[in-house]
């Protein structure tokens, strides 16, 4: 749970890094979701055989459909991507 903790730690500053790109630190607009996606989650996308998938991740994030992602928008998905991924590593340590 601790290796949780420092992800969600890791993913708050990876949110601070990238959002702040267009000059507004508390959301994320596309362009700086594929930007991180491909820098920080570039082998789970090439896993996953699809980087067009990022239209469909913003628009999953983006609840209210303004446009941008925030924080506890980003890490709803996130989290459960997190947990699926945890989940898929368990089936294959098997
Ligand atoms: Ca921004
Ligand atoms: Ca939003």
């Amino acid at each position: 749970m601790s290796e949780l903790g420092a992800q969600v730690c890791d993913m708050k500053k990876a949110f601070d890094e990238y959002a702040g790109r267009d000059g507004n630190p508390s959301t994320l607009t596309k362009e700086e979701l594929k930007q991180m996606l491909q820098d920080k989650m570039g082998p789970a996308l090439k896993c996953a055989k699809s980087p067009d998938k990022v239209d469909t991740i913003f628009e999953c994030m983006d609840k209210n459909k303004d446009g941008e992602v925030d924080f506890p928008e980003f890490m709803k998905v996130v989290g459960m991507m997190m947990s699926a991924a945890n989940g898929w590593q368990m089936k294959c340590n098997k």
